[in-house]
């Protein structure tokens, strides 16, 4: 049987990364069945074009995975390829949370054939050979454990993936058109792909408004370090022959969740020279150990996403997240731009001690830190979550199925000291400011001191985080987006030709001095 694994469109960015679940159960895929990966957010198609595809290659079963924000036009996908009678199988976190509505039975329509519930790493195997017999059942769960919580898998062995030969043409962040060119330059920059690694799932902080301690559970399961080295040697070593460049996104919810865990891969990763550069997720309390910090850098660690949520301590007492200290979190970011590792702040405004004037206090707060990347949104509550069950009783849940009337940035329920419009005014000026064009100047100044390439990287990955905010999908909106500017282009582009030109009169000069072999 053919199988195609396909995740839709987010609406709003070209994904920068592939999503792991894919590959992951492509992997999990009796060998006898061929499977193929189609990402909406890298291969652009319509309803009517994916259907054509699946009806010209014979797929016999399409499995769609959705976070909530993206399951409305996940259920427009899966309605049509029912309509042309291909079999519909879902999963991921939005369907564990509300099977009954992609299985029509909360009084909706029927969006899937069959749902995969919870990790379904050893659910997937029985489900596509019930698919190919023809004998698919509506629901798929892992089996339960005597607590009656689902079995989870260990992670130990974790399924090989094969990156080296994998096709990732779509997921190339570099333009056909430069690939030729870009190829040649320095270590080869011909293609460019970020690729997401696990090393762990599960979460035990639990904070109200997150889906991850519901979904993963509260224990944490480590794959072995020496598969993470492993897989890392073979991503390093197809970038090499390729001639591009390999970046990982460690996916787990806090990588550093187990510090001794984390210190002791970090440094099996450093031993085998298989860093590469990578961001993690690791929350704000963790980071406070120079030891690990100082591993982070040394094992390529260059971006830390935090989530930093507010720098109110009320709101963060409001949300289970009292363990993360916002009085500490410019020596955070001191630490660790010390090491020119930069920061992915998130933040979110709506929350229940939130006032109007909330992004001017914040924003003030961010750029009285080291420069790095801010995002901001708003209090979302998502199925089977705490928040939205507390929200659901007080009577405060203005759409209760926001993810069916999907609007960016606008709120679900109603904050307790301002309003669904002024949260949304605040994270627009939130936006606006930390990414306007004086402020990405200044931010390019506070780390002026700094090798070119840090700060060519910190400006180039400003212009793409303010595309999650901003519209800027189109060629238009990015020649705009240079012209505003042009002026801290122009120093970066005047810094790198004298780096270039001094770089030249070095070699030059040394290969000057050399001896001769007459002079030998
Ligand atoms: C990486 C990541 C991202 C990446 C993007 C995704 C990518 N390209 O990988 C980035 C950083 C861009 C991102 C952004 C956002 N994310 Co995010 N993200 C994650 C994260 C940390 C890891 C995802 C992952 O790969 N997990 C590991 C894999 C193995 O797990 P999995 O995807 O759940 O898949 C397993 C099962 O669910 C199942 N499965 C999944 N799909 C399918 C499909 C089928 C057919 C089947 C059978 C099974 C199946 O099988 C897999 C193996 O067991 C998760 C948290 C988490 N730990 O999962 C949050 C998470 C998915 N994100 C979340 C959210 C809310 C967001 C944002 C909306 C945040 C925001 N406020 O802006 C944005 C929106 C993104 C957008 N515009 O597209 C929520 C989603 C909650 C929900 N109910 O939808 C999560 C769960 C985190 C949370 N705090 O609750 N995210
Ligand atoms: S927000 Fe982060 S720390 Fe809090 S429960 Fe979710 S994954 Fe864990």
């Amino acid at each position: 049987m053919k199988i195609l694994l396909y995740n839709p469109d987010n609406g709003i960015t070209r994904n920068f990364m592939p999503h792991l679940w894919m590959f992951l159960l492509q992997s999990l895929t009796p060998k006898e069945h061929e499977v193929i990966l189609i990402d909406g957010n890298a291969k652009a198609m319509t309803r009517p074009e994916l259907v054509k595809f699946c009806k010209d290659e014979n797929i016999g079963l399409v499995g769609i995975g959705a976070m909530t924000r993206m399951v409305a036009r996940a259920y427009l996908v899966a309605d049509a390829l029912r309509e042309a009678g291909i079999k519909v199988v879902m999963g991921g976190p939005h369907v564990t949370e509300c099977p009954d509505e992609a299985l029509g039975k909360d009084g909706g329509p029927r969006h899937a054939d069959a749902v995969a519930l919870g990790e379904a790493d050893e659910t997937w195997p029985l489900l596509v050979q019930d698919a190919a017999n023809g004998t698919l059942k509506e629901i798929y769960q892992p089996e339960i454990d005597p607590k009656g919580n689902d079995k989870k898998p260990n992670l130990q062995p974790y399924p090989h993936i094969p990156w080296e030969t994998l096709d990732l043409d779509q997921f190339s962040l570099v333009p056909k058109f430069f690939k030729p060119f870009l190829s040649k330059m320095g270590e080869g920059w011909g293609s460019f792909h970020v690729v997401p690694i696990e090393t762990g799932r599960g979460c035990p902080y639990g904070c109200e408004f997150c889906t991850v301690t519901g979904f993963f559970g509260d224990s944490i399961r480590f794959r072995s370090n020496e598969s993470v080295v492993e897989e890392l040697l073979r991503l390093k070593k197809r970038a090499k022959q390729e001639k591009g460049q390999m970046a990982v996104f460690f996916i787990d919810d806090n990588l550093a969740i187990n510090k001794k865990r984390l210190k002791g891969l970090l440094r099996e990763i450093i031993a085998a020279d298989a860093q590469l550069p990578w961001v993690a997720q690791i929350s704000a309390n963790l980071l406070g150990d120079e030891e690990l910090v100082d591993l982070i850098a040394e094992a390529g660690g260059k971006w830390v996403f935090i989530g930093m949520e507010s720098i109110d301590p009320e709101n963060m007492a409001s949300v289970n997240k009292n363990f993360s200290k916002p009085g500490d979190y410019k020596d955070v970011l001191d630490r660790l731009a010390k090491r020119n590792i930069y920061a992915i702040t998130s933040f979110i405004f709506g929350m229940d001690n939130d006032t109007p004037g909330a992004a001017t206090r914040t924003v003030e707060q961010i750029e009285s830190w080291a420069p790095g990347l801010p995002v901001f949104g708003q209090l979302t509550p998502f199925p089977a979550t705490p928040l939205y069950t507390r929200l659901e009783k007080e009577g405060r849940l203005s759409r209760p199925k926001h993810w069916l009337e999907f609007a960016p940035f606008v709120m679900a329920h109603t904050p307790l000291k301002m309003s669904i419009e002024e949260a949304k005014s605040e994270v627009k000026y939130a936006w606006s400011s930390s990414y306007s064009p004086e402020r990405n100047a200044q931010a390019l100044e506070a780390i002026k001191d700094q090798p070119l390439q840090y700060k060519l990287s910190h400006f180039v990955s400003r212009m793409f985080f303010r595309g999650i905010y901003f519209p800027q999908m189109r060629r238009r909106e990015w020649l705009m987006l240079f012209y505003q500017n042009r002026k801290s282009i122009f120093g970066l582009v005047k810094e790198g030709f004298s780096t270039w030109r001094q770089a030249r009169r070095n070699s030059k000069i040394q290969t000057d001095a050399l001896p001769t072999v007459e002079q030998a």
